[in-house]
């Protein structure tokens, strides 16, 4: 079936090996967008619900979604800028003083981020007089991204938008996709287009959470609608495989509760040895810790069953003895927490978030208002629910007056604590 003319289609074949042998390990029936937040006006109106079922490939271990949703519908207008986290800009600051030091950039090169939102990594570089150019489908990111003085084309990269980049400005000396490479169905054909992007020394970089951190942390709420596919690096090495393209260096960090960096070359260049004891080590450890057997995801599925009985029972508990509890961080994850966990406004008063374009609108599903997050200290919630428990150190750091004022924070993940 053709995902354009439908709102989703169902995905039979593994997405980087074609094996049918997909095995379903958990199932959240059907949810909402997690981004599609609803105005006041739509408040009313029936929300468009989509299948969000997890499956492991027999045959390569990609993890991946049964079930694919029209891309327009998710990503033509997007709500989510990294901006909102000072930790994720951190990040990214340091991501671009590494990669100008180690790949030796300059003014003359060019470095294309795929998915570029509203140009939060690019700026970094820009800042380091490094030549930039984003890639992003969103309408108003790209907007606020060429605002910002950011030079950014409209489009989901293909083969046909790397060429045009070739053509229009030059080979590209860096390619960037952080938190991107899981939201594409055809990683084959984006492979390719990365190909044509680089120059004959041209390195890409792609970041994104990693499957070893989300099942050793019950991360359960990143998998979602946008997130196709969850990574270990085997399925990544056999993707490769038939592309021009290998993979040299494997970095593990800390952004979003545990992320892997992946450093591609082209297999022409020589200047970049393959750091084959560093990707051996980690795919030693993720056979350890079985990743490549579907038990350990079987495992994870009770897991998160037997984590939301224990959040739902507590959260149940504390409303019953009167005590007031609000969520913050209006995350994608947050509301795939919030439906699966069944936990809605008759729970959470309301949820603060940093991000403009949220506050005012609802939560999809769950319907709970966002409001700016000094709303915490106008009503003076008993509890604060942190939702983006990725950045759980910036928020209790930044309401630090709210502990100091006998306020608890509430954490699920990867374990359910009273702080
Ligand atoms: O992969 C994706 C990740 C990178 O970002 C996208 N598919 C969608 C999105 O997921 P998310 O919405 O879960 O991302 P974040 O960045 O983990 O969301 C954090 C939320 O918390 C943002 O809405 C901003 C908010 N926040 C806040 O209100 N106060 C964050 C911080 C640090 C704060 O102090």
């Amino acid at each position: 079936m053709n995902i354009r003319n439908n709102p989703y289609v169902e995905n039979r074949r593994c997405r980087i090996c074609g094996s049918i042998q997909l095995i379903k390990f958990l199932d959240f029936d059907r949810l909402p967008l997690p981004n599609g937040f609803v105005s006041k006006q739509d408040l009313g109106k029936k929300e468009s619900i989509y299948p969000l079922q997890v499956v492991f490939c027999n045959n390569c271990a990609l993890v991946q979604l049964k079930h694919i949703v029209n891309s327009s519908i998710m990503f033509k207008n997007y709500l989510y800028i990294p901006s909102s986290s000072n930790t994720r800009i951190e990040h990214f600051r340091e991501l671009a003083e590494i990669s100008k030091e180690r790949f030796h950039l300059s003014s003359n090169d060019l470095v294309v981020d795929i998915g570029s939102n509203d140009g939060s990594l690019l700026n970094c570089f820009k800042n380091l007089d490094v030549g930039i150019l984003g890639v992003d489908p969103a309408e108003n990111l790209v907007e606020v991204a060429r605002l910002n003085g950011i030079p950014t084309l409209r489009a989901f990269f293909s083969p046909y938008i790397a060429k045009k980049i070739t053509q229009k400005y030059k080979k590209a000396s860096l390619a960037l996709a952080t938190n991107v490479l899981a939201h594409i169905s055809n990683l084959k054909r984006f492979m390719e287009a990365i190909d044509i992007l680089l120059d004959r020394d041209g390195i890409f970089i792609c970041q994104f959470p990693y499957l070893l951190d989300l099942v050793q942390k019950n991360q359960f709420d990143t998998i979602y609608h946008e997130h196709l596919s969850y990574f270990s690096l085997k399925p990544l090495l056999i993707l490769t495989q038939d592309t021009n393209l290998e993979i040299f260096d494997v970095e593990r960090n800390e952004l979003d509760g545990g992320s892997i960096r992946v450093l591609w070359k082209k297999r022409q260049n020589i200047e970049e040895k393959v750091k084959t004891r560093k990707i051996n080590n980690i795919l030693r450890e993720e056979k350890e810790y079985g990743l490549y057997d579907v038990t350990i995801f079987d495992q994870f599925s009770k897991n998160i069953k037997s984590l939301k009985s224990e959040t739902r029972n507590t959260l149940f508990e504390l409303k019953k003895k009167g005590k007031t509890i609000v969520g913050y961080g209006a995350a994608a994850k947050g509301n795939i927490f919030l439906n699966y966990f069944g936990i809605d406004n008759k729970i959470l008063d309301y949820i603060v978030d940093s991000t403009p374009y949220k506050q005012g609108l609802f939560t999809p599903g769950t319907k709970i208002p966002i409001y700016n997050e000094s709303k915490i200290y106008d009503t003076r919630p008993d509890y604060i629910l942190i939702l983006a428990w990725n950045f759980k150190d910036e928020i209790m750091l930044k309401n630090k007056r709210y502990k100091d004022m006998g306020g608890k924070f509430i954490l699920a993940i990867p374990n359910l604590q009273i702080i």
